[in-house]
């Protein structure tokens, strides 16, 4: 639906320590409606969604918002898109809220072995796809302070 912001592409040269960590990607709220949310937060918070999908694999609806001048980390809203989905389960036990802290990675496979490396359980043997054609993998929240980080390779183009 839009092109990545200049702050999703991935500069060369520009990693912080082993796991390449490069930036705040966006963090995640879980909303019961994503079409509720999405009026709050541009009636209330004046931010504008510039992207929106269905994610049949995760299940979940989900939109980005952008905040000021969008060239810094995005908000993503997630909706459940099905009853078994992990979204409807974080809404039934924690309710709607902040439910991940995602980082752009330039490699997604080497970010996530770097933190294998230092015995963080990786939800996925492989990437996944994430939003935009992203390639995504998520580290279990118990392993990594009680929160749920998502690691995410930006499409290429
Ligand atoms: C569960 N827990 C969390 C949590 N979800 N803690 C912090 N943040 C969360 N989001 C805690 C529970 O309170 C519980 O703690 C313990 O983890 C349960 O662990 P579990 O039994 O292993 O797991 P489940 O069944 O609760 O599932 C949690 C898990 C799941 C993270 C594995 O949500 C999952 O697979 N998430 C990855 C996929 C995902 O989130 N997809 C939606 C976004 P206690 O202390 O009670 O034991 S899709 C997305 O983000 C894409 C579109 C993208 O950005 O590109």
């Amino acid at each position: 639906m839009s092109e990545l912001p200049p702050s999703a592409r991935v500069p060369e040269n520009l990693t912080s320590g082993e796991v390449g960590l490069l930036r705040v990607d966006h963090v995640g709220i879980a909303v019961p409606d994503l079409d509720a949310a999405l009026r709050f937060y541009a009636d209330v918070f004046g931010l504008r969604c510039v992207h929106e999908e269905t994610n049949e694999e995760q299940g979940v609806r989900e939109a980005m918002l952008e905040v000021g001048d969008g060239d810094g980390p995005r908000l993503q809203l997630l909706a459940p898109a099905r009853p078994d989905s992990a979204i409807a389960k974080f809404l039934d036990r924690s309710g709607p809220g902040l439910q991940q802290l995602a980082y752009t990675v330039a490699d997604v496979e080497a970010a996530s072995a770097a933190l294998r490396a230092h015995g963080l359980r990786l939800l996925y043997d492989s990437p996944r796809r994430g939003t935009a054609g992203s390639r995504i993998n998520f580290v279990h929240p118990k392993d990594a302070g009680g929160v749920l980080v998502e690691l995410v390779e930006p499409a290429a183009d």
